[in-house]
Parts: C-alpha cells; sequence; structure tokens
C-alpha cells in the first residue's frame, strides 16, 4: 500500500536536503525520492510537492513535485507571480545587460517583472536615468533606497499577497531590500566582505512568507548571465516597448535592428523609444543570431 502524502512547499534546498512546510506551516526536511533523481526532476524553491513526513530525526522524502506553473533557471525558482528585477544606482556599477536579460528571462516564462532601483541615495541622477529609459518596459520602476527605507512602502504594496523573487547583480542590496520591506534579518554583505570571501553573500534561494499571504524568495546574485537559446526572430517580443509597431515596417518579418524603413528604428529616432534600450536590444540580438548559428556545434 502507498504510505500517505502531505501537500507541501519548497522553502530551501541545500546539498540535496530540502526544507519544506505543510498547510498548516509545519516544517520538514527531505530529500527526493530516487525515482525524480532518475528522471532528473530536480526541487526548485516554490515548488509545490507532495511529500512523506521523517519518522523522529529522519528526513522524510519528496514523492512527486507538482506541475508547475512558471519556472526560471536563473536564479532556479518555480511558481514566481513577479520578479523583482534589482539594480543598483551606483556599487555595483549597474550592469542594465543584465537587466535585460532578466527581463527578457522572466517573459519568455510568462512572469512579471518589477523593475527596483536600489540605492538611490549614491546617485539619484543616475536611478532617475534608470527609470527614464524603463518607462515603456511594463516594468514600473521604483526608485528606492533600502538604506533609509524611502520608496519601500510604494514598492510592499505592490507586491502584497504575491510570490515575489528578487534577483539581479550581487551586491544590489536584495537581501538589505527583504529585510527593511519585512523587518527580516537576512545576512547582507559589503563589497569587501565580498572580496574577502570570494563569492556571494546569499549562496542559497530561499522562500519566507510575508505578511498579507506573500511570499518573497531572496536568490544569490550573479555577476555573469546568459539566456536560453531560442530563435532570433522572437526576440523582440519580449520588448513590449516594441508592439505598438509591430506589423508597420517594410520588411516582414523585421528584427528592428539595421533594416531600411523600421517603425521601431523610426521611434527610436523620434524618441518615442528608449535608445539606449534599443542598444542593449540590437547586442543581444546578435549574441542570439550568433548562438542560434552555433546551436549544434
Ligand atoms: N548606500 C546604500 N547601500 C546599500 C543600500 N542597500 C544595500 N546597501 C549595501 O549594499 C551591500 C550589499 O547588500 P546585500 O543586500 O548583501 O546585496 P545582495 O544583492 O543581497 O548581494 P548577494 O547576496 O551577494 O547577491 C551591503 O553592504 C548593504 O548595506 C542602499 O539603499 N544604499
Ligand atoms: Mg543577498
Ligand atoms: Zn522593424
Amino acid at each position: 500500500m502507498a504510505e500517505p502524502t502531505l501537500p507541501g512547499v519548497i522553502l530551501q534546498g541545500v546539498g540535496g536536503f530540502y526544507t519544506a512546510w505543510d498547510d498548516e506551516g509545519r516544517e520538514y526536511t527531505l530529500r527526493a525520492q530516487g525515482k525524480l533523481r532518475r528522471e532528473r526532476m530536480k526541487p526548485k524553491v516554490g515548488d509545490r510537492v507532495e511529500l512523506i513526513p521523517g519518522v523522529g530525526e529522519e528526513h522524510g522524502w519528496i514523492c512527486r513535485i507538482l506541475p508547475r506553473r512558471n519556472e526560471l533557471t536563473r536564479p532556479p525558482v518555480a511558481n514566481i507571480d513577479v520578479v523583482v528585477i534589482v539594480v543598483a544606482a551606483a556599487t555595483p556599477d549597474p550592469d542594465l545587460v543584465m537587466v535585460d536579460r532578466l527581463m527578457l528571462n522572466a517573459r519568455r516564462a510568462g512572469i512579471a517583472v518589477q523593475l527596483a532601483i536600489n540605492k538611490s541615495d549614491l546617485n539619484p541622477g543616475r536611478a532617475a536615468d534608470i527609470a527614464r529609459q524603463y518607462r515603456g518596459a511594463e516594468a514600473s520602476p521604483v526608485s528606492l533606497c533600502a538604506a533609509t527605507g524611502e520608496g519601500l512602502d510604494a514598492l510592499r504594496q505592490r507586491l502584497r499577497g504575491r510570490v515575489h523573487a528578487l534577483a539581479g547583480q550581487s551586491g544590489a542590496g536584495k537581501s538589505t531590500m527583504i529585510n527593511a520591506l519585512y523587518g527580516l534579518t537576512l545576512e547582507t554583505g559589503g563589497l569587501s566582505r565580498k572580496i574577502e570571501r570570494g563569492r556571494n553573500t546569499t549562496r542559497h534561494c530561499q522562500l519566507i512568507p510575508v505578511e498579507g499571504g506573500g511570499m518573497v524568495l531572496d536568490t544569490p546574485g550573479f555577476s555573469l548571465l546568459e539566456s536560453e537559446v531560442f530563435d532570433p526572430v522572437a526576440l523582440k517580443d519580449s520588448w513590449p516597448e516594441f508592439a505598438p509597431y509591430e506589423g508597420q515596417c517594410y520588411f516582414q518579418p523585421c528584427y528592428h535592428d539595421t533594416e531600411p524603413r523600421c517603425a521601431v528604428r523610426e521611434a527610436v529616432a523620434q524618441g518615442h523609444i528608449d535608445a539606449q534600450r534599443h542598444g542593449r536590444y540590437s547586442q543581444l540580438l546578435d549574441e542570439m543570431k550568433t548562438r542560434w548559428r552555433d546551436r549544434y556545434d
């Protein structure tokens, strides 16, 4: 006879051991059953699972991963309502190509995006400039300062009741922001400390239930991020700024890159679409074309 299982959600996974909660908030330590490992089904933080509790001090088992509503590879999380892309106005220097890659990955996974521009205290002008660049990107950019709490109320309101994952460069202030938003004490780190240890302050994804019925996910930052490889002609679909001009170009389909009489490029020239956002799109397009061409090598 099959053992009775309980429904649960994965909060954390470290070295093959998972922490999960059931509906009553009881915590379990679990490992994935062999059949999941054989099927290469690796549980992700955010996964809904069926579990068998351990007896006494023994760990229990994850027997099944329920179908995912959505998932990301980097960071490796599942069943997310919103990806909060965190970028610092300074320290570290904002990497907007990485912001665009994160946005692309979230959009391809069908997840909503919220842009949070942190450390506005260090360079208010740069923060305002980043917010302006993303005005048409369906990312509702907010400028804030996790250190003083400025701008946090507006962000908290928008995320209330939703499962949101913070993602972005290492040191941008993701953990600091979560602490300030929800009165928590996650470990945060200075840059000097990072150099000393040669790694991120946050090393694992972690899902935390918060007031208002939502859940927040802290994730380790990265310094490098690649997107999955797909047909480059689909790249433009993840730039909401281009949508109003779709179908109006001379060539069909159009990459909105170097083609003559391109409606998107004309919109850029007239200042209706941000030129730097379009410039980074061209850069990612070149990269995707190369990787698509070389995909069988
Ligand atoms: N001046 C200023 N510093 C901040 C602000 N927010 C965070 N910091 C500092 O930035 C540093 C990095 O913050 P963390 O929260 O550890 O950054 P993180 O994004 O979680 O980094 P990883 O876990 O490595 O991915 C810490 O020294 C924070 O005190 C801010 O709004 N202004
Ligand atoms: Mg962190
Ligand atoms: Zn075009």
